[in-house]
């Protein structure tokens, strides 16, 4: 056999370059548990706990030794204009853990546990059964306007009253909880934590308490419960970042019953993946179905529960990196962010397919997104974007105006990027926008609202944090949340832990401010969930 040149330069290449391999840098065995435990909480959410990428760069070492432990720390230091976090200069790592972070990343990553049915059944407790429960609604709240607000860094959930802005009560969740989600009758309150423990919890009690709780996997983010007709509160269904995989559970005890694998090949590579982790699923009104978006492999899933011993899914198609995403206003149409493709995928849940890929802009970060009506283009489908100012408006009515369906019918610009959310609500002409992740704290500490009736004017400003006057902090605005009747708008001043945070509210039709809810038990407040929203899917 002859060989070319070619291949043999680029064996010589190879050989050379394992010859030429760095090691890494020195880390005692303590330090590598300090630094595993900080990259958990800090960095596995962007990077992915491999470390193969997703929302964040790869970090695997045949890229961070070639950096070398001084770049590394500059970069860890200051962050990046992409959305890397200043870690170091934040202050959230000490001088000695971002060194510390530097030299860890040169190592390969550990590979975390799998955890199975039986490791989540170790975990699962039923604290009141279901037949020791109230039979009707014993609280004299308001239930279906209170809202869940995330107290992200306490590891708690605040359940507010609409109507005294007061706290019914406080309840304790999992690490770093993420979001809360609603059983189909409103009766039940789901909330996830990044640790992937789920607290249920019974609004009809006459404290609302957690009633049943497990720990699904390592890292999670999302949950959802059975929306179906004839289905209601049937089922809960929790996606975990790892292991990579789902579970479906019992809708009023979390007893898990079918766990599934999301491993498998990319929707453009086609390659096996081992890290593609569950990011949005949503409750399926036209089939008894969960759809479930796989981040790293593009693939949406609907998973039909009428038989869960012979499970029927379909997988679509659609884009890397798959994030979070909404209905659109006939709850028939899935519209889901890939935001490393900068690509909004459509799935017609009746239909069962892929609908359209929709190009928008600079990696789109809709949360559940917004739904109006534009004046000239019909009804749309709103989202904002990580990447730059952009908000782009995509139509959503193939019957009315088929034309603009599944197009980009309009671009608005708002104030800057790092927008994480964007919120309207059918009885407001507004649409707000945050922008808590941009540098600049005149935008990150204010919201831009638009009216919809007008949406060429522009925007105008509100400086939330501001009418808050909390002092000291980084004072984030995020995510605009209205109330049943959609007549108040919520906003989250996130400050740091140990600072003053709030939630400020505001009068929809006036804008002005109507209430600032100041309590030293609001322990940053991120997300906040109102009951019946979020129960009947309005936004
Ligand atoms: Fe979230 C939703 C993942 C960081 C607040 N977040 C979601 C969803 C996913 C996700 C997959 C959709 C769930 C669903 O609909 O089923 N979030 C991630 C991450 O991977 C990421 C980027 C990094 C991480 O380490 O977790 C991340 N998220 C954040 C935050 O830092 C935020 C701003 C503050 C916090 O509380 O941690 C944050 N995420 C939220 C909120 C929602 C959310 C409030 C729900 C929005 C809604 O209106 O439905």
């Amino acid at each position: 056999m002859k060989l070319s040149y070619a291949v043999v330069l680029s064996s010589l290449l190879a050989v050379g370059s394992v010859f030429a391999a760095k090691a890494p840098p020195p880390i005692s065995d303590a330090e590598f548990n300090q630094a595993k435990q900080i990259f958990f909480e800090r960095c596995a959410g962007c990077h992915g706990v491999l470390r193969k990428g997703a929302t964040g760069k790869p970090l695997t070492p045949d890229i961070t030794l070639e950096k070398g432990t001084e770049y590394l720390k500059v970069f860890i230091n200051f962050g990046s204009p992409a959305g890397m976090p200043a870690w170091g200069a934040s202050g959230d790592l000490s001088e000695t853990e971002v060194d510390l972070m530097a030299r860890y990343i040169q190592h390969e990553p550990p590979v975390p546990p799998e955890f199975s049915i039986a490791d989540m059944k170790a975990t699962w407790k039923v604290l009141v059964p279901p037949e020791a429960r109230p039979t009707e609604k014993l609280n004299i709240f308001d239930i279906d306007d209170a809202f869940s607000v995330t107290l992200r860094d306490s590891g708690e959930i605040a359940l507010i009253d609409s109507d005294t802005k007061k706290m019914i009560t406080i309840i304790k969740t999992g690490y770093a909880v993420h979001i809360s989600r609603m059983s189909a009758s409103g009766r039940y309150l789901y909330v996830i934590g990044r640790d992937a423990k789920i607290n249920l919890i019974d609004l009809w009690m006459e404290i609302p308490e957690t009633v049943a709780e497990i720990k699904v996997g390592m890292e999670a983010r999302s949950v959802e419960t059975s929306k179906f007709k004839g289905w209601e509160d049937k089922y809960a269904i929790a996606g975990t970042y790892w292991p990579p995989q789902y579970v479906i559970m019992d809708g009023d005890t979390l007893e898990p019953k079918k766990v599934v694998s999301t491993r498998g090949m990319t929707v453009d590579t086609q390659e096996f993946h081992q890290e593609p982790r569950v990011a949005a699923i949503i409750a399926s009104h036209e089939r008894p179905e969960f759809i479930i978006n796989v981040k790293e492999t593009g693939k949406i899933l609907l998973v039909n529960y009428e038989d869960l011993a012979n499970l029927k899914t379909t997988s679509i198609d659609a884009a890397r990196y798959l994030h979070d995403g909404g209905w659109n206003s006939t709850k028939r149409y899935f519209m889901s962010a890939a935001n490393k493709s900068n690509k909004i995928a459509v799935v017609d849940s009746k239909e069962g397919m892929l609908e359209a890929l929709v190009e928008v802009s600079s990696i789109p970060h809709p949360g559940r997104g917004a739904n109006f009506i534009d004046p000239k283009f019909g009804p749309v489908w709103a989202t904002s974007h990580l990447g730059d100012a952009s908000i782009s408006l995509i139509g959503t009515d193939p019957e009315g105006h088929p034309e603009n369906a599944w197009k980009v019918v309009r671009t608005l610009q708002g104030q800057g990027g790092g927008s994480l959310f964007i919120k309207t609500h059918p009885n407001s002409n507004n649409l707000w926008v945050d922008t808590a992740l941009n540098p600049d704290t005149s935008m990150s500490q204010s919201i831009a609202v638009f009216d919809t009736r007008n949406l060429e004017a522009g925007f105008v400003v509100i400086p939330i944090a501001e009418m808050a006057n909390l002092g000291e902090g980084p004072k984030r605005v995020v995510q605009p949340e209205y109330n049943r009747f959609g007549d108040e708008i919520w906003f989250s001043v996130w400050n740091g832990k140990d600072q003053t945070s709030a939630i400020v509210i505001l009068d929809d039709k006036t804008r002005r401010l109507k209430s600032v809810i100041k309590d030293e038990r609001l322990v940053t407040p991120t997300g906040k969930f109102n009951v019946y929203n979020t129960t009947h899917d309005v936004y």
